[in-house]
Protein backbone atom coordinates (compact mmCIF):
# COMPACT_ATOMS: atom_id res chain seq x y z
CA UNK A 1 0.00 0.00 0.00
CA UNK A 2 1.23 3.21 -0.43
CA UNK A 3 0.17 6.58 1.47
CA UNK A 4 0.64 9.85 0.31
CA UNK A 5 0.58 12.70 2.44
CA UNK A 6 -0.01 16.50 1.22
CA UNK A 7 1.06 18.73 3.89
CA UNK A 8 2.76 22.19 4.89
CA UNK A 9 4.96 20.28 7.41
CA UNK A 10 6.76 17.31 6.37
CA UNK A 11 9.12 17.04 9.25
CA UNK A 12 6.10 16.74 11.50
CA UNK A 13 6.36 13.14 10.51
CA UNK A 14 9.95 12.79 11.04
CA UNK A 15 9.43 10.70 14.02
CA UNK A 16 6.53 9.05 13.31
CA UNK A 17 7.72 7.26 10.04
CA UNK A 18 11.32 6.28 11.74
CA UNK A 19 10.34 4.43 14.82
CA UNK A 20 8.57 1.22 16.21
CA UNK A 21 6.21 -0.19 14.12
CA UNK A 22 5.70 2.17 11.23
CA UNK A 23 9.37 2.19 10.69
CA UNK A 24 9.66 -1.55 10.19
CA UNK A 25 6.38 -1.83 8.16
CA UNK A 26 8.18 0.42 5.60
CA UNK A 27 11.69 -1.35 5.94
CA UNK A 28 9.73 -4.52 5.05
CA UNK A 29 7.77 -2.48 1.88
CA UNK A 30 4.54 -3.33 3.43
CA UNK A 31 3.58 0.52 3.22
CA UNK A 32 5.13 3.32 1.14
CA UNK A 33 4.78 6.87 3.16
CA UNK A 34 5.30 9.94 0.65
CA UNK A 35 5.09 13.02 2.53
CA UNK A 36 4.63 15.87 -0.43
CA UNK A 37 5.08 19.83 0.47
CA UNK A 38 2.03 21.02 -1.66
CA UNK A 39 3.79 24.86 -0.67
CA UNK A 40 6.59 23.59 -3.17
CA UNK A 41 3.69 23.33 -5.69
CA UNK A 42 2.69 27.05 -5.35
CA UNK A 43 2.38 29.44 -8.44
CA UNK A 44 3.25 32.25 -6.56
CA UNK A 45 6.34 34.28 -5.91
CA UNK A 46 6.43 33.55 -2.75
CA UNK A 47 5.19 30.42 -2.54
CA UNK A 48 2.25 31.22 -1.14
CA UNK A 49 -0.46 28.72 -0.28
CA UNK A 50 -3.43 30.88 1.39
CA UNK A 51 -4.96 34.26 0.65
CA UNK A 52 -7.70 36.52 2.47
CA UNK A 53 -11.55 35.16 1.94
CA UNK A 54 -13.60 36.68 -0.25
CA UNK A 55 -16.57 38.53 1.02
CA UNK A 56 -13.90 39.40 3.87
CA UNK A 57 -13.43 38.34 7.46
CA UNK A 58 -10.75 37.77 9.63
CA UNK A 59 -8.15 34.83 9.23
CA UNK A 60 -6.87 33.02 5.60
CA UNK A 61 -7.90 30.73 3.29
CA UNK A 62 -5.95 28.06 2.19
CA UNK A 63 -6.35 27.76 -1.88
CA UNK A 64 -6.79 25.11 -4.64
CA UNK A 65 -3.29 25.79 -6.76
CA UNK A 66 -0.83 24.27 -4.66
CA UNK A 67 -3.04 21.59 -3.67
CA UNK A 68 -4.39 20.67 -6.89
CA UNK A 69 -0.68 20.59 -8.53
CA UNK A 70 0.28 18.46 -6.28
CA UNK A 71 -2.64 16.34 -6.08
CA UNK A 72 -1.71 16.25 -10.20
CA UNK A 73 1.82 14.70 -9.57
CA UNK A 74 0.90 12.23 -8.02
CA UNK A 75 1.13 9.12 -10.28
CA UNK A 76 -2.51 7.21 -10.93
CA UNK A 77 -3.64 9.68 -8.08
CA UNK A 78 -7.29 9.35 -9.97
CA UNK A 79 -7.32 5.73 -8.43
CA UNK A 80 -6.60 6.56 -5.28
CA UNK A 81 -8.90 7.05 -1.82
CA UNK A 82 -8.57 10.59 -1.43
CA UNK A 83 -9.19 11.68 2.07
CA UNK A 84 -9.26 15.10 3.67
CA UNK A 85 -8.75 15.53 7.27
CA UNK A 86 -10.62 18.01 8.73
CA UNK A 87 -13.09 18.68 11.99
CA UNK A 88 -15.92 18.76 9.73
CA UNK A 89 -15.68 15.03 8.60
CA UNK A 90 -17.22 12.11 9.67
CA UNK A 91 -15.56 10.51 12.75
CA UNK A 92 -12.93 8.53 12.71
CA UNK A 93 -13.58 4.55 13.45
CA UNK A 94 -11.79 1.23 13.71
CA UNK A 95 -14.30 -0.26 10.96
CA UNK A 96 -13.22 2.41 8.87
CA UNK A 97 -9.18 1.69 9.39
CA UNK A 98 -10.08 -2.33 8.29
CA UNK A 99 -12.03 -0.64 4.70
CA UNK A 100 -9.04 1.92 4.25
CA UNK A 101 -6.13 -1.05 4.73
CA UNK A 102 -7.70 -2.59 1.66
CA UNK A 103 -6.34 -0.12 -0.98
CA UNK A 104 -3.63 -0.04 -2.64
CA UNK A 105 -3.12 4.09 -2.58
CA UNK A 106 -4.58 6.33 -0.54
CA UNK A 107 -4.09 10.53 -0.55
CA UNK A 108 -4.82 12.29 2.51
CA UNK A 109 -4.99 15.92 3.05
CA UNK A 110 -3.94 17.93 6.03
CA UNK A 111 -5.26 21.48 6.10
CA UNK A 112 -4.06 24.24 8.37
CA UNK A 113 -5.22 28.07 8.59
CA UNK A 114 -8.97 29.57 9.14
CA UNK A 115 -10.17 26.93 6.61
CA UNK A 116 -9.95 25.53 2.83
CA UNK A 117 -11.33 26.96 -0.39
CA UNK A 118 -14.74 25.47 -0.40
CA UNK A 119 -13.01 23.84 -4.11
CA UNK A 120 -10.82 21.90 -2.57
CA UNK A 121 -13.44 19.30 -1.63
CA UNK A 122 -14.76 17.99 -4.41
CA UNK A 123 -10.82 16.83 -5.36
CA UNK A 124 -11.51 14.41 -2.58
CA UNK A 125 -13.70 11.59 -1.86
CA UNK A 126 -14.08 11.72 1.68
CA UNK A 127 -14.29 13.92 4.92
CA UNK A 128 -12.16 12.45 7.94
CA UNK A 129 -12.04 14.33 11.82
CA UNK A 130 -10.69 12.31 14.56
CA UNK A 131 -12.55 13.72 17.17
CA UNK A 132 -14.70 16.61 18.83
CA UNK A 133 -11.36 18.61 19.63
CA UNK A 134 -9.59 21.42 17.32
CA UNK A 135 -6.35 21.04 16.17
CA UNK A 136 -3.58 23.04 15.15
CA UNK A 137 -3.42 21.36 11.94
CA UNK A 138 -4.44 18.30 10.05
CA UNK A 139 -1.01 16.36 10.57
CA UNK A 140 -1.76 14.33 13.88
CA UNK A 141 -5.05 13.72 12.45
CA UNK A 142 -3.11 12.08 9.43
CA UNK A 143 -0.12 10.56 11.51
CA UNK A 144 -3.22 8.77 13.19
CA UNK A 145 -5.36 7.44 10.06
CA UNK A 146 -2.07 6.12 8.84
CA UNK A 147 -1.25 4.50 11.97
CA UNK A 148 -4.60 2.73 12.54
CA UNK A 149 -4.56 1.81 8.89
CA UNK A 150 -0.90 -0.04 8.65
CA UNK A 151 -1.31 -1.55 11.90
CA UNK A 152 -3.86 -3.87 10.75
CA UNK A 153 -2.23 -4.61 7.28
CA UNK A 154 -1.40 -8.65 7.14
CA UNK A 155 2.27 -8.72 8.53
CA UNK A 156 2.89 -5.65 10.25
CA UNK A 157 1.60 -6.78 13.61
CA UNK A 158 4.34 -9.91 14.37
CA UNK A 159 1.67 -12.55 16.37
CA UNK A 160 -0.65 -11.70 13.46
CA UNK A 161 -4.40 -11.05 13.70
CA UNK A 162 -3.68 -10.01 17.38
CA UNK A 163 -5.85 -7.05 16.35
CA UNK A 164 -8.33 -9.07 15.72
CA UNK A 165 -9.21 -9.14 19.46
CA UNK A 166 -8.57 -5.27 19.99
CA UNK A 167 -10.79 -3.11 21.74
CA UNK A 168 -13.81 -2.07 19.29
CA UNK A 169 -13.31 -4.62 16.67
CA UNK A 170 -15.71 -7.04 18.48
CA UNK A 171 -17.64 -3.66 20.81
CA UNK A 172 -15.70 -4.88 23.59
CA UNK A 173 -12.85 -3.30 25.41
CA UNK A 174 -9.60 -5.38 26.89
CA UNK A 175 -9.72 -7.29 30.07
CA UNK A 176 -7.04 -6.53 32.57
CA UNK A 177 -3.38 -7.88 31.35
CA UNK A 178 -0.98 -8.91 33.94
CA UNK A 179 3.28 -9.69 33.82
CA UNK A 180 5.60 -10.13 36.68
CA UNK A 181 5.81 -10.08 39.99
CA UNK A 182 2.56 -11.71 41.43
CA UNK A 183 2.76 -9.45 43.87
CA UNK A 184 3.89 -6.06 44.20
CA UNK A 185 3.89 -4.49 47.19
CA UNK A 186 1.08 -6.08 48.00
CA UNK A 187 -0.10 -5.50 45.54
CA UNK A 188 -1.45 -9.26 43.72
CA UNK A 189 -2.29 -10.80 40.19
CA UNK A 190 -5.60 -12.07 40.39
CA UNK A 191 -5.76 -15.84 41.65
CA UNK A 192 -7.49 -17.11 38.39
CA UNK A 193 -4.20 -16.39 35.74
CA UNK A 194 -1.96 -17.90 38.33
CA UNK A 195 -3.60 -21.35 38.01
CA UNK A 196 -2.98 -22.33 34.61
CA UNK A 197 -6.49 -23.41 33.91
CA UNK A 198 -7.53 -22.01 30.30
CA UNK A 199 -11.37 -22.84 30.19
CA UNK A 200 -11.27 -20.50 33.57
CA UNK A 201 -9.01 -17.91 32.45
CA UNK A 202 -11.14 -17.03 29.13
CA UNK A 203 -14.05 -16.90 31.16
CA UNK A 204 -12.72 -14.81 33.68
CA UNK A 205 -11.06 -12.43 31.00
CA UNK A 206 -14.68 -12.46 28.71
CA UNK A 207 -16.53 -11.55 32.15
CA UNK A 208 -13.68 -8.56 32.99
CA UNK A 209 -14.35 -7.15 28.98
CA UNK A 210 -17.52 -7.01 29.51
CA UNK A 211 -17.75 -5.78 32.78
CA UNK A 212 -15.66 -2.80 31.75
CA UNK A 213 -17.54 -2.41 28.58
CA UNK A 214 -20.97 -2.34 30.32
CA UNK A 215 -19.06 0.19 32.87
CA UNK A 216 -17.03 2.70 30.43
CA UNK A 217 -18.51 2.86 27.41
CA UNK A 218 -22.41 2.11 27.59
CA UNK A 219 -22.71 2.88 23.83
CA UNK A 220 -20.35 0.13 23.07
CA UNK A 221 -22.24 -2.21 25.63
CA UNK A 222 -25.46 -1.62 23.61
CA UNK A 223 -23.47 -2.88 20.26
CA UNK A 224 -22.15 -5.31 22.14
CA UNK A 225 -25.02 -6.80 23.19
CA UNK A 226 -26.96 -7.18 19.89
CA UNK A 227 -24.66 -9.07 18.58
CA UNK A 228 -24.54 -11.82 20.91
CA UNK A 229 -28.35 -11.74 20.81
CL1 LIG B 1 -8.74 16.13 10.95
N1 LIG B 1 -8.01 18.45 11.91
C1 LIG B 1 -7.97 19.37 12.87
N2 LIG B 1 -7.34 20.54 12.63
N3 LIG B 1 -8.55 19.22 14.05
C2 LIG B 1 -9.17 18.06 14.25
C3 LIG B 1 -9.24 17.05 13.31
C4 LIG B 1 -8.65 17.28 12.12
N4 LIG B 1 -9.93 16.01 13.82
C5 LIG B 1 -10.27 16.39 15.04
N5 LIG B 1 -9.82 17.62 15.31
Amino acid sequence: MKIDILTLFPRMFDGFLTESIMSRAIENKIVEINCIDFREFSNSKHKKVDDSPYGGGAGMVLGIQSIYDALQSIPNYQEALKIMVTPQGKTFKQEYAYEYSKQDHIIILCGHYEGYDERIRELFDIEISIGDYVLTGGELAAMVLTDAITRVIPNVISNDDSHLNDSFSNHLLEHPHYTRPADFMGKKVPEVLLNGNHKLIEEWRMDQSVKRTKERRPDLYKKYLKTIK
